[in-house]
């Protein structure tokens, strides 16, 4: 698609959602040049029940993805290079990249280490177009980092985050404004925020397989199927999403939350996604000098239905443990319902200070 000629009308906010290609894994490329061009996963040993964290372009034509297996990852291609994390490394990357793209704009919100959205609404000009903007951040980050960003160029969050996914490795999509729907619509209901593969297959029992075959179902019909985020749903069906982008000076709670991939009662597996998500908010939390007086939890039950227990403390809370005591004892008291969960989130809020905070980030969904 031209890149060069789509003009956003004022009306519209112009969107980027920028992501790293195969983050962790390209960091080692481009440290261990002798790596390039050969399959390179990043993640623990096989013999210690390792994962991938990060597979590399080459490595993804054998197969192997994040999430799976080491021991799988080695069965899929024994001429496999891992590497073990070096998230030192990593970190300083994505603060580089991340003053790259405060550059260009104040408006930023970090998703993770390696993904952001940027309003560049205000940066149009009658010659500087958002998707001209884009390419401008893509060829910064290489020349600056000599790492590649794939990124999607729309109106809003949830189109650009799809958008960007579209063109991997060292892509840019761009979806103009008035075409969201049409570009949404053949793709698989699973591209929406939220649709985990649980609920895939929920779905495509009824014979709705792409987001087209979804948008067309009333309201009523989201609202039976997804509870309280039926309109939500809907309305990023219908390319409709007018969450804004959120900076950290404006954020006031950090958060992490996960979607099984196997709905689950089981207390000992409840209690571990707690321990990890707690993990991800005080590492978030302590990365910035930030403490937080109140924890949450969220529950969202196999059917739909979701539940947030809060409690507030006068010791702020920073560190990993101290979160995880406070949202095991929360999680403790729901587990008597004997339900069976397919969400689960931990966050804090109600801070003292954001004053050494340098970037906020709301810890990636990531799938189990
Ligand atoms: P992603 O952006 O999901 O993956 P990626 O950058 O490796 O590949 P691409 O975007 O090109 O598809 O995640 C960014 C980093 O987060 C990834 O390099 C490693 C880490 N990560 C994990 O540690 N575990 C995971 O399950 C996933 C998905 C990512
Ligand atoms: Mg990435």
């Amino acid at each position: 698609m031209p890149t060069d000629d789509l003009r956003l009308a004022e009306q519209y906010k112009a969107i980027i959602h920028a992501d790293f290609d195969a983050f962790y894994a390209s960091v080692e490329q481009r440290d261990y040049p002798e790596l390039n061009g050969k399959p390179v996963v990043v993640g623990g040993k096989p013999e210690n029940r390792g994962v991938v964290a990060s597979a590399s372009y080459e490595a993804r034509t054998f197969g192997i993805r994040s999430a799976i297996p080491m021991s799988r990852a080695y069965r899929l291609c024994p001429q496999l290079v891992r590497r073990p994390a070096r998230f030192e490394i990593y970190r300083s990357v994505s603060s580089k990249v991340m003053d790259i793209f405060r550059s260009i704009t104040p408006l930023v919100e970090s998703l993770s280490l390696d993904e952001a959205y940027l309003d560049v609404t205000e940066c149009e000009t009658s010659e500087i177009t958002p998707p001209l903007i884009a390419q401008a951040l893509r060829k910064r980050v290489w020349d600056e980092l000599s790492l590649t960003i794939s990124v999607g160029v729309s109106t809003s969050k949830c189109v650009s985050k799809i958008a960007s996914d579209m063109n991997k490795p060292d892509g840019i999509t761009v979806v103009r404004p008035g075409t969201e729907r049409q570009f949404l619509s053949p793709l698989p209901v699973q591209s929406i925020w939220g649709i985990g593969p649980k609920t895939m297959e929920r779905l495509n029992s009824y014979g709705i397989n792409t987001i087209g075959e979804l948008a067309i179902r009333d309201i009523s019909w989201f609202e039976s199927n997804f509870g309280s985020n039926g309109r939500s749903v809907r309305n990023m069906c219908l390319g409709e999403d007018p969450r804004p982008v959120i900076t950290h000076r404006q954020r006031k709670s950090f958060s992490s939350e996960t979607t099984l991939v196997d709905d689950s009662e089981d207390p000992e597996i409840l209690r571990e996604i707690v321990i990890r998500l707690s993990n991800d908010v005080g590492v978030s939390l302590s990365s910035r000098g930030v403490r937080g007086k109140t924890v949450k939890l969220k529950l969202r039950s196999s059917d739909f239905v979701t539940v947030t227990r809060q409690r507030s403390v006068t010791e702020p809370v920073q560190l990993s443990s101290e979160i995880a005591d406070i949202a095991i004892d929360l999680l403790s008291q729901e587990l008597n319902q004997k339900n069976s969960y397919r969400l689960i989130g931990v966050g804090v809020s109600g801070f003292d200070s954001l004053e050494n905070s340098q970037d906020a980030m709301q810890l990636r969904l990531e799938g189990f």
